[in-house]
């Protein structure tokens, strides 16, 4: 065998005899540290509701949303275990309320979407104002605002939740407090928000109620399906998306929340979809009906068969295909507006 190479070994002598001072060599990780394209730690993942839904049972028998705080089974990345993750920059998890159940008052920096599952007739409380939930329903939580949820019916209600807790990690910002009492006292009546700038009008006075965020907490179900119902009559398909419109805080024309944008998507009976990528990781949320994802990445490709109710991700830079027999409704999430403010959103339609 070869000596070392006079180099080889001065080099290794130069990088334990400065490891000490904390220095290390760029050289050795340059081509990791900036890739030539997103080479996400991150893998495609499907949780099917059959299969989660024993155990958010099991973890309504062994503790309650009291000592919980927030009853919520959180669905991690395969890849990130341990990180609380479902992707690098996004968080996202199923929470479970039973009858007679408070999930107590609280406040954070990280802002939350809620994404209702199963269930009708919990509510959730944000700034001194309840919604009701129904399945569908897409309800924000604006950061450092008061909130608690409850359960007055007779049903245990589930929901997604997404929020930015790794981004806000990430910048190590992240505040929280208790709320003083359980629930908060009530301010305004149901539907307050909703009036003043859920009809495409707003209050002729007055500022931006929670500033980046959308002024409305609740983006109800039945009117969002009603939207990609109409589109489908009037509107062409579109090879890639089906039908796809994103929630939009209506003071802005633009994201409802700083952090995250949530999109709703109706795949028509029959739609098979062409491949496309983008830089935003992004959680699903299965509405109605069933259909196929394949999400092609560097280790190979996936096929989910989702039904109503699953969850998938699917990582930054991976190529996804829609396609569905009998049609279907999805919601879905990504941290777009921070790739947009940073000027580094990227997407691409495969032909
Ligand atoms: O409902 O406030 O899934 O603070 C994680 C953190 C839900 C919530 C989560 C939270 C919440």
């Amino acid at each position: 065998m070869d000596a070392p190479l006079p180099s080889a070994t001065a080099r290794q002598a130069l990088y334990r005899e400065m490891s000490p001072l904390n220095l290390t060599p760029l050289w050795e990780v340059l081509h990791a540290l900036v890739p030539p394209q997103p080479a996400s730690p991150c893998v495609p993942a499907h949780w099917k509701y059959e299969e989660v839904r024993p155990y958010l049972k099991r973890a309504g028998e062994i503790i309650t949303a009291e000592e919980a705080v927030r009853r919520v089974l959180i669905l991690e990345n395969p890849a990130l275990r341990g990180q609380s993750a479902v992707t690098q920059s996004l968080y996202a998890g199923l929470q479970l309320i039973l009858p007679g159940e408070v999930a107590p008052s609280h406040r954070h920096t990280q802002s939350a979407l809620r994404f209702i599952v199963e269930g009708t007739g919990a509510y959730t409380a944000v700034d001194g104002e309840r919604t009701t939930m129904h399945p569908g329903d897409f309800i924000i939580t604006p950061s450092w605002t008061w909130h608690d949820h409850g359960n007055e019916v007779e049903e245990p209600v589930v929901w997604l939740d997404g929020l930015d807790i790794p981004m806000i990690r990430f910048f190590d910002a992240g505040f929280a407090e208790n709320g003083a009492a359980r629930s908060q006292s009530l301010t305004r009546p149901e539907g307050s928000s909703f009036a003043r700038y859920g009809h495409n009008m707003a209050p002729v006075r007055g500022d931006a109620p929670f500033g980046a965020t959308s002024p409305i907490f609740s983006y109800p179900y039945e009117r969002s399906r009603e939207a990609l119902h109409q589109l489908e009559r009037c509107a062409p398909l579109d090879a890639w998306d089906g039908y796809k419109l994103r929630y939009i805080n209506p003071l802005t024309g633009g994201t409802p929340m700083p952090t995250l944008q949530p999109f709703l998507q109706r795949l028509p009976a029959g739609f098979d979809g062409q491949g496309w990528r983008q830089t935003d990781g992004a959680v699903y949320s299965v509405v109605e009906g069933a259909g196929t994802a394949t999400i092609e990445g560097p280790k190979g490709t996936l096929r989910f068969d989702f039904q109503a109710r699953d969850h998938f991700v699917v990582p930054s830079w991976q190529t996804l295909r829609l396609q569905s027999t009998a049609g279907c409704v999805l919601f879905s999430f990504t941290d777009r507006p921070v790739q947009q403010a940073l000027g580094i959103h990227k997407e691409e339609r495969l032909a």
